[in-house]
């Protein structure tokens, strides 16, 4: 295998496994996987050409970009070789006139902000990975992050793609025509499927207005509920909000230990709230009149400066990391509807305490498109009783189990609780035509029962 794979990348192919171990483990350290290898193709052709020999010897792929996944899709659990797109680095000249890019699969977040705006124009998506998230890696888990509630995911960006299908062909549509009804949506289509129908090599994707001023406010509530109450009234209120986003009094004190920051308030409070409001004139007044109106609101922080801004948004932030530091979470990233997500957050913690006592919950997230994210710590690896309870829950509350990090391996044994048999089938049948043989992807987001 690893002579023919040479025999399509020529040196590009690892073996040696103290490099490996970077691509086998992912960001949490809970999902730990092994490999004989990982190809790190330099073209679309390439990519195709190791496709087809993995394909030919009947072994299995995971397609992997920054490897910032949380749900085990994206390193090898079941010794597949690992497709590394990182040298996909291609990002053509920002189309001005259509306010769009083409960027290869391995450019990263980071790279991406910087271009849009030296040509006068933003990408919408933003996320606390963006130096190592990579496009590919966004479009095949279709990213969420913090400006959904403006913008919309990573589907609502990605004008079209180019990807290698498990056939091994190339479908390419990168023109950029925003009105093209002209079939079936591949790019909506690839865009979220995790890897597993195609491997995404470029995308084109649609810029949105830079704004020049900026404002960021911390929030403090004496309750969940009042601080998702604001959260409403700024979207209904405020035009230029940009993002909405909750955390609790226990993550901010952790942040704060880990960091060496110092909290945004004297006094603690149970719940808070950052609001980031951009505009082409300053959105700071508006921003102001919109907290004034809101009487839940026990204490304020206003930002207008890029390094206060960036500290007020790294107590959001810093949580993944400080929640790091306990150890190998369990991360469960779900969505309630938003008339349940105060009840669903003051549920959970009790609900953990019941099975594990001396585990520790922490709950944060976006608030303003009701995406909430559930951290346990002190749980072993293996052990998913407490997922399984708490999936459930959002299943009660009509959630979804994964808003925004995917399904990967860690939840597909959960996919019942969102999407129906008849779905499930439909997922099934889209697989068996994209990927006869099954080569990508194939330990993640599909249920292995096939009932
Ligand atoms: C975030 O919103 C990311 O910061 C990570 O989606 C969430 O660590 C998590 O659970
Ligand atoms: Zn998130």
């Amino acid at each position: 295998m690893v002579d023919q794979l040479r025999d399509v990348v020529g040196p590009q192919v690892i073996v040696d496994q103290d490099v490996i171990a970077s691509y086998t483990t992912d960001w949490t350290r809970r999902f730990v996987g092994r490999t004989a290898a990982v190809v790190r193709p330099g073209s679309t052709e390439e990519v195709a050409g190791v496709v087809a020999v993995c394909r030919a010897l009947g072994v299995a792929l995971v397609p992997q970009g920054g490897n910032t996944g949380l749900v085990g899709g994206g390193v090898p659990l079941h010794d597949e070789v690992v497709l590394s797109l990182r040298r996909l680095q291609s990002l053509e000249r920002v189309d001005y006139l259509a306010g769009q890019v083409t960027a290869g699969a391995g450019v990263s977040l980071s790279a991406l902000h910087i271009a849009a705006h030296a040509a006068g124009w933003a990408y919408g998506v933003d996320l606390a990975s963006r130096d190592s998230a990579t496009v590919g890696g966004m479009v095949a888990t279709n990213a969420g992050g913090t400006h959904v509630l403006r913008y919309g995911d990573t589907r609502s960006q990605v004008i079209g793609v180019e990807a290698v299908l498990g056939t091994g062909a190339v479908v390419s549509h990168l023109g950029g025509l925003v009105k093209d009804n002209t079939g079936y949506h591949l790019p909506g289509l690839v865009c979220g499927s995790e890897g597993t129908l195609a491997v995404v090599t470029a995308a084109r994707l649609r810029l949105v207005p830079a704004l020049a001023c900026r404002t960021v406010a911390v929030l403090a509530f004496t309750t969940v509920s009042d601080a998702l109450d604001a959260s409403t009234v700024f979207r209904r209120c405020l035009p230029s909000l940009e993002a909405s986003e909750l955390f609790l009094h226990a993550g901010l004190e952790l942040v704060c230990s880990v960091t060496g920051m110092r909290p945004p308030f004297p006094g603690t409070h149970p719940a808070y709230l950052l609001v980031e409001a951009a505009d082409q004139a300053d959105p700071t007044d508006a921003l102001a009149d919109v907290t004034h109106s809101v009487a839940a609101v026990s204490e304020v922080v206003v930002a207008t400066d890029p390094g206060r801004r960036a500290e007020l948004w790294r107590y959001r932030e810093a949580h993944t990391e400080a929640i790091n530091t306990l150890g190998p979470p369990h991360k469960l990233d779900v969505t309630l509807p938003l008339g349940s997500l105060a009840s669903f957050v003051d549920r959970v913690p009790g609900t953990v305490r019941e099975m594990a006592p001396a585990a520790r919950t922490w709950l944060f997230g976006h608030a303003g498109d009701g995406n909430i994210h559930v951290n346990v710590s002190g749980l072993p690896p293996d052990d998913d009783r407490v997922d399984d309870r708490v999936l459930r829950l959002v299943g009660e509350f009509g959630g979804s189990i994964s808003a925004e990090h995917g399904v990967g391996s860690s939840k597909r044994k959960w996919l019942h609780i969102s999407r129906t048999a008849a779905e499930i089938s439909a997922f099934r049948t889209l697989k068996q035509a994209l990927d006869p043989d099954g080569v990508l992807n194939p330990n993640v987001l599909l249920p292995t029962n096939r009932s």
